[in-house]
């Protein structure tokens, strides 16, 4: 870490000034800035946090409250605290008007501190353990869990149970099957609801093809074959092709599908409820190929399926060297490109080639209008491209300054310890877009409303 003078000094500008805030649509609703809402997570005297705490925070719900709470690995357990805000006023029509007042005291009211003590200090010296935790809810009780792949396969511990009992919902994705032996098979581990019941899933690449096994409720069944076409022999080695395996419900049906980009384009497979079964991998666009260049990481790190138009098929975007573009899924076999779902802001002269910045890409519903935006992190905030219209999609405004932090400016591009933690939260419950967190030097930053 390079600590430099220039570092420190800009430090002290994480919290803006009053003035400071959202642009846009919620400008009239409150001025608001980017608090510090806990010192958990913060630097320790020696510099950043590892990463093994940095890219482990997230913000589930582990209480019933609909706010989001905070977790991260602390590398001698999974440290959790629940957030309590008394911070707006309940209108009682839908709406809620925000209590600037008290809209900078998160953390002042009692909350709780959980602790997953399975995620023990052994989880920090194995990437391919730590990196894998994530907080699925895997009992379908509405909470978030905590689940890893540790030596003897996925380990979780439940939210129900106050997350006191981790164990082994499954031997499968274990190291006695090796799963440690190459992040094109750990690092593909994710928890989609691929039978849409409502329990999270489990799901990883092996040399030959994808496996997933569905949850029953307090431990996952046996882990079949189901996408063999994501195979060694197919080339899904490549770390341009593995890393970009990815599900969401492409056809709206409830059930999360699967897609990856491979040399000529992305090709997916739509999850079959009643033979419990993936379809064929199939084609569903020619573009983000190797011949047009996507083969390099600042492209085809940045693909991701979110549901542009709002009309409950995930769609997919990638950042190309002149912004980003999108194709919308017909739900069936393709996805869609037009002129108008391009955002130019986002292009390589705007530096979003560098990954303090294209890492940052996420596709989420910021304005809470039902449509999912695309936002990143610049050099001076968190901007994004808010997408209009369902019948055609686009870009109208451009790209907006969102939240008025996060850049450059205030020292978050210094470290991947700081701007790899920038992420949406629904801070104040689902209602009307998200909030913005990151981990600052001095704890969690989250943008207000
Ligand atoms: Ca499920
Ligand atoms: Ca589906
Ligand atoms: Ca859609
Ligand atoms: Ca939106």
């Amino acid at each position: 870490m390079m600590w430099t003078a220039g570092f420190l000094a800009a430090a002290a500008l994480f919290t803006p000034d009053a003035s400071a805030g959202f642009v846009s649509s919620y400008e009239s609703i409150d001025k608001a800035d980017v608090p510090l809402v806990t010192p958990l997570f913060g630097d320790t005297a020696y510099g950043p946090q590892p990463l093994y705490v940095a890219q482990t925070i997230g913000f589930p719900q582990l209480d019933r409250d609909g706010l989001a709470d905070v977790c991260g690995f602390t590398g001698t357990s999974v440290l959790c605290r629940t957030h309590v805000y008394d911070g707006y006023i309940d209108n009682g029509d839908g709406t809620v008007t925000i209590d600037s007042a008290d809209g900078l005291s998160f953390w002042t009211i009692a909350n709780t501190e959980l602790e997953a003590t399975l995620f023990d200090s052994e989880w920090s010296h194995y990437e391919d353990y730590w990196g894998t935790i994530r907080y699925p809810d895997v009992d379908g009780d509405g909470l978030s869990d905590v689940c890893g792949r540790g030596h003897s396969g996925i380990e979780c511990a439940t939210a129900a149970e106050g997350l006191t009992d981790g164990r082994t919902w499954t031997t499968m994705f274990g190291d006695a099957g090796r799963w440690y032996a190459h992040p094109s098979h750990w690092a593909t581990i994710q928890f989609p609801d691929i039978d849409g019941d409502g329990r999270a899933d489990v799901c990883g690449r092996a040399w030959d093809g994808l496996y997933c096994g569905l949850s029953a409720g307090s431990s996952f069944m046996t882990a079949e074959r189901v996408v063999p076409e994501f195979s060694n022999a197919n080339g899904w080695s490549a770390d341009k092709y593995w890393s970009t395996i990815q599900f969401a419900d492409l056809d709206g049906d409830g059930d999360d599908d699967v897609c990856a980009r491979g040399s000529a384009g992305v090709h997916c497979a739509l999850y079959d409820h009643v033979s419990r079964r993936y379809d064929a991998l199939t084609q569903w666009t020619g573009q983000y190929s190797d011949a047009s260049g996507w083969g390099a990481e600042q492209y085809y790190a940045t693909i991701q399926l979110g549901d542009i138009n709002g009309d409950g098929a995930a769609d997919i975007c990638g950042r190309g060297g002149a912004g980003v573009f999108c194709g919308i899924s017909d739900a069936s076999g393709g996805f869609h490109f037009t002129d108008r779902m391009v955002a130019p802001y986002f292009s390589n002269s705007n530096g979003f080639d560098q990954p303090e910045r294209y890492e940052t890409f996420v596709l989420a519903d910021t304005d809470g209008d039902g449509r999912d935006d695309i936002c990143a992190r610049g050099a001076d905030g968190l901007y994004c491209a808010l997408s209009e219209s369902v019948l055609a999609p686009y870009f109208p405004g451009g790209a907006v300054l969102w939240v008025d932090n996060f850049g450059d400016n205030y020292g978050w591009g210094a470290d991947e310890a700081y701007w790899g933690t920038v992420r949406p939260a629904h801070m104040l419950g689902e209602r009307d877009g998200v909030e913005w967190c990151g981990r600052g030097y001095a704890g969690i930053h989250c943008s207000n409303r």
